[in-house]
């Protein structure tokens, strides 16, 4: 079936069809609460992996992995001499991860190509889809890393050498599930991307609004921190001869917290800790933790890390434990391509939803890929602003709407190349 003249500017993507592949590969990983735990490169991971390869050759397009991972869809345009257009997201999950987040990006993407397909839409550019290797971070720190790998921001090595706790590297993964590919990290070109996310937080359903114009990511920084005190007896250790690394962390932890709240609209969270040995009747010895820092403003941020490293220097002297701590990741905040912006907004305008502008708190892939091609994203509400939890949720229409928008966005961007 052709498109007419008429629907070729108003190309309508099939929600249904968008929902039930949303549906379909929940499966992947799937936890009994309704949520998803897909956690990059595992088997879970694989199977989605094959999914979205088969599902993108149906469509005729040819699909590209390099050897961290990335995977690239491509459908030809009319003209070989423009690089694609990207869309973009991840299919990795969080360990008590959603259906929506990151898999709504490389669905939705899905979607629109689907629809171009259908209609016989041929476009000036080729048209791409990525699926970004360990966007999420949560077994393979830092967050974004093969996005990043791709903007030169990390070496292949340095993916590839990652540990999870358990001490398996990364590398080891993708060439156990079959997804090391031949192609050099940041060889497959685009020329843009656009990534579609759920918000992932409350002011799009607080104000009713559908669409999120997104203007860019705040700053990130991840630190890691262990604390050496010395196990001992609690029935017979004194409390004031301990040297308690359990009680220097809470300490730590609390006092992180207040930072987050001396710097709104800045964050400073606690995610991961490891008490040992974590015995009922021991002073615990030694505790790992992690922290995220964020701020939209870099230097915000720099006053937050300098009183969070002197909080817990004196946490620790006071609580006679030892301390080390180094920061692992730095993502800067990131201002995304005004002319892709403004794609969206006729993309949102042409499906007549009810938008604002908004910088994105969590990490998203387009922060690093932003450093090499023009980037821009489109986010969509999510039920109570719910996140990185097996309830994260939204509706078949907010998903559509996010879709349609992307669509409507990168046809507004082909066109300025007819
Ligand atoms: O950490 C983040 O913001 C993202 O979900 N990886
Ligand atoms: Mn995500
Ligand atoms: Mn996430």
């Amino acid at each position: 079936m052709t498109a007419t003249a008429a629907s070729k500017t108003n190309l309508t993507i099939n929600s249904q069809r968008l929902w039930d592949a949303l549906m379909e590969t929940a499966r992947f990983g799937g936890t009994a609460k309704g949520g998803i735990k897909r956690l990059t490169v595992s088997d879970e991971d694989k199977k989605v992996r094959d999914w979205f390869k088969a599902e993108c050759e149906k469509l005729g397009c040819t699909v590209e992995v390099d050897e961290v991972g990335n995977m690239f869809a491509i459908r030809p345009g009319k003209r070989k001499d423009l690089a694609p257009i990207a869309m973009g997201s991840h299919l990795d999950t969080q360990p008590t991860g959603g259906k929506f987040d990151g898999v709504l990006g490389v669905l939705g993407a899905l979607e629109a190509m689907r629809t171009l397909v259908d209609l016989g839409y041929e476009t000036n550019a080729p048209i791409m889809i990525a699926n970004w290797t360990n966007e999420e971070g949560s077994r393979f720190a830092p967050a974004m890393l093969c996005s990043g790998v791709y903007a030169g921001v990390f070496t292949p090595d340095f993916a590839w050498s990652r540990e999870d706790r358990s001490g398996i590297q990364l590398g080891d993964e993708l060439k156990r599930i079959g997804y090391k590919g031949p192609h050099k990290a940041g060889s497959i070109k685009f020329g843009a991307m656009f990534e579609l996310h759920i918000e992932q937080g409350p002011i799009l359903e607080a104000e009713g609004k559908t669409v999120g114009v997104v203007t860019g990511v705040q700053g990130m920084r991840w630190y890691e921190v262990t604390l050496k005190g010395q196990e001992s007896h609690t029935g017979a250790t004194p409390m004031g001869l301990r040297k308690n690394a359990l009680l220097a962390a809470a300490r730590m932890i609390n006092a992180i917290n207040d930072i987050g709240f001396a710097h709104l609209p800045g964050v400073a969270s606690v995610g991961l800790i490891e008490n040992r040995p974590n015995s009922r009747n021991v002073v615990p010895g030694e505790v790992f933790f992690t922290v995220d820092l964020r701020h939209p403003d870099e230097a915000a941020l720099d006053k937050m890390e300098k009183e969070f490293r002197a909080a817990i220097a004196g946490i620790a002297e006071e609580g006679r434990v030892g301390l080390e701590e180094k920061r692992i990741w730095n993502s800067p905040a990131v201002k995304f391509a005004p002319e892709l912006i403004k794609c969206v907004r006729e993309g949102v305008k042409q499906a007549g939803f009810p938008s604002r502008d908004m910088a994105s708190g969590a990490g998203h892939d387009a922060a690093y890929i932003a450093r090499v091609a023009p980037t821009t994203m489109i986010f969509v509400p999510c039920l109570g602003g719910i996140s990185h939890n097996e309830e994260e949720s939204t509706t078949q229409e907010e998903c559509a709407a996010g879709a349609q928008v992307l669509l409507n966005a990168v046809l507004a961007h082909d066109r300025s190349f007819a």
